[in-house]
């Protein structure tokens, strides 16, 4: 078993516990060990047979043995019979947005309820509010929490996603029977969240069966929903769904252009064609009007011959439009007009700003971090540790200042003879009247503020837009930080006028970032066009609290294609010299 699903099993043993109520700090235990174990630079193998997993921080003998059992034989009696010891539907209770165990304990004990559907009737006819310490404005939430969880599930985090799909990927193209392969659909358009899969493989025919055969067996299968001669699928470990299907290859780039989508973008190329007197379908253009000929431009009978999807766009008249931009969002005007622009690629990152040390609630020493940073082949990296508000997080008191800047200034000097730069920044709260928690004073010591809200979530819009506007208008604010606070799957944007925050960060030259944590992704790539057009400059940040997070810096770069960016429109694409310019450029 892999060092992940040791660490995602503990942390499910965490919230069983607290399920069954039992004490806090057992509980705890479980999900710091979970946090730990998914942190650990090394391998657990070494550390089990030389006994030193128990050296660590909070393992103590009896999660070594079961983390040992686990490792050792994939499995745990203790997980299982705790798992078996509560109905399946109380686990499912928790993942109700804003719902935690703790109050899923109180409404089995008090109300007998054991499932969704049961919470939501309980709901409905007034029985939680009833109960001590719910009331009406708390059941209202766990309703619209439930109506959330419908809306989210199936769906999947990119990050998650994009991992699924990476080795099936490479089996596929192992294969000798492959021609070509790529994933298509929203995974390849790189959107935040992924319904399904899409996976597409050209062959030669007769070898279609065998690669489904492949296909179907491959590990990480959890179940087959639909098996034929070229098309499959499947459902992976994790839930997620991924279809398949074997093309000719000369089939392969109108199946690839057509699976891609988006289907809004499918429809106006399609309207296109017919302008043109062609019909485009994923088998390859025809006669328009002539449905025979459609289904006969399979394999090869297209009457445009295109090798590549690029030859698509110019049987259209058209620039090659990258997947990112395919949401019918004005790129097919803009790829008449030769006027897309040149998205920004993950090799014009210089430098990551925004992330986390063990200051405050990071993995790793500054050190540590700015040294994999370099590894990465990047010339400079920025901290932004908590500030004192929180305390969850173990935000920076005024009186730790000093020592922190005077670490992250001992560690720039060390990595100046590789011509590496170390900046010290800090994650600065946003109060709920739009202050900062620092003082402007304290604020002026660091390279550069990142000012973020991390809670008063519920104020209506107005007051919330003026909350971040006014923060906006300090002097030493730098940049914002993830504008909607919003978790993927799990907790919506709170109220906030975004276009607002737009013109004021435009007006007061600050910079906003794409959080590129993949719970994150916010701002939100349909805002970027338009902060563009106001002038607004973007920090592709990745929040890493980790040396591991650092990858998420990739996909930042996907979200700010997706918003038409190119490389002049993001600050860390910038040498160390000129960043530190434009850090500096309101003080
Ligand atoms: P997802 O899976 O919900 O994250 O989003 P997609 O975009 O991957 O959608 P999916 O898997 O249902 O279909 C893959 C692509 O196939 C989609 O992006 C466009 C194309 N497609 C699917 N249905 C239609 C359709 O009814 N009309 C057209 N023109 N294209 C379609
Ligand atoms: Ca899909
Ligand atoms: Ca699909």
């Amino acid at each position: 078993m892999d060092k992940a699903k040791v660490a995602e099993i503990l942390d499910e043993i965490g919230t069983l516990l607290e399920l069954k109520g039992e004490n806090p700090f057992k509980c705890r235990a479980y999900h710091n060990a979970s946090r730990l174990i998914d942190g650990l630079q090394q391998d657990l193998g070494p550390l089990i047979e030389t006994g030193k997993l128990g050296e660590l921080k909070g393992i103590g003998e009896a999660l070594t043995e079961k983390i040992t059992e686990l490792w050792k034989t994939d499995r745990l009696g203790y997980y299982e019979e705790l798992k078996a010891s509560l109905p399946g539907g109380l686990v499912q209770m928790i993942s109700i947005p804003g719902f935690g165990p703790k109050r899923a304990q109180i409404v089995y004990k008090k109300l007998k309820v054991d499932s969704v559907e049961k919470l939501e009737a309980a709901c409905k006819d007034g029985r939680v509010a009833a109960l001590e310490g719910f009331g009406e404005k708390s059941q209202e939430k766990i309703l619209q929490g439930i109506e959330q969880l419908r809306r989210f599930s199936g769906r999947h985090r990119y990050h998650k996603a994009f991992a699924a799909a990476q080795p099936i990927l490479a089996a596929l193209r192992d294969h000798p029977a492959t021609i070509r392969c790529e994933v298509a659909g929203s995974l390849r358009r790189c959107r935040e969240t992924i319904g399904d899969l899409d996976i597409l493989v050209s062959a030669k025919e007769k070898d279609a069966p065998a690669l489904m055969e492949m296909f179907v067996k491959l590990p990480g299968v959890m179940s087959v929903s639909a098996k034929g001669d070229t098309k499959s699928s499947v459902v992976l470990d994790g839930g997620i769904q991924a279809d398949f299907r074997v093309v000719s290859d000369a089939q392969f780039p109108f199946a690839l252009n057509y699976f891609t989508g988006s289907k809004e973008h499918n429809i106006a190329l399609r309207g296109r064609a017919l302008q043109r007197g062609l019909s485009l379908n994923e088998y390859g253009f025809s006669k328009a009007g002539k449905e025979k000929d459609e289904a006969g431009a399979r394999d090869g009978g297209s009457v445009i011959k295109c090798r590549t999807e690029e030859e698509i766009y110019k049987a259209l008249d058209l620039d090659y439009i990258p997947p990112e931009l395919r949401e019918d969002n004005g790129e097919i005007d803009a790829a008449e007009k030769g006027e897309l622009p040149e998205l920004i690629e993950k090799e014009n990152l210089r430098g990551a700003l925004h992330n986390h040390s063990t200051w405050t609630d990071g993995r790793e020493t500054v050190e540590a971090m700015a040294e994999a940073a370099r590894e990465l082949g990047l010339d400079y990296f920025g901290t932004a540790d908590h500030s004192k508000s929180e305390f969850q997080a173990r935000g920076l008191k005024e009186e730790q200042i000093p020592d922190y800047l005077a670490d992250v200034r001992k560690v720039g000097e060390k990595l100046k003879k590789h011509g590496f730069r170390v900046f010290a920044g800090i994650e600065a709260d946003v109060l709920e009247d739009g202050s900062l928690d620092f003082s402007d004073k304290i604020l002026a010591q660091f390279d550069y503020v990142v000012a973020a809200v991390h809670r008063g979530f519920t104020m209506e819009e107005k007051k919330m837009t003026a909350r971040i506007v006014k923060a906006m208008a300090n002097p030493h604010v730098t940049m914002l930080a993830h504008p909607t606070g919003r978790l993927l799957l799990s907790r919506e944007a709170y109220a906030v006028d975004m276009r607002a925050v737009i013109e004021a960060a435009a007006r007061h030259g600050v910079i906003i970032e794409i959080n590129a944590h993949p719970f994150r992704l916010d701002m939100d790539w349909r805002w970027w066009k338009f902060a563009k057009q106001c002038g607004v400059k973007c920090a592709i940040n990745a929040d890493a609290h980790s040396i591991h997070d650092l990858q998420y810096l990739a996909v930042g770069v996907g979200i700010a294609r997706k918003g038409w960016l190119t490389k002049a429109d993001v600050i860390n694409c910038l040498p160390a010299n000129k960043v530190e310019a434009v850090l500096k450029a309101r003080r």
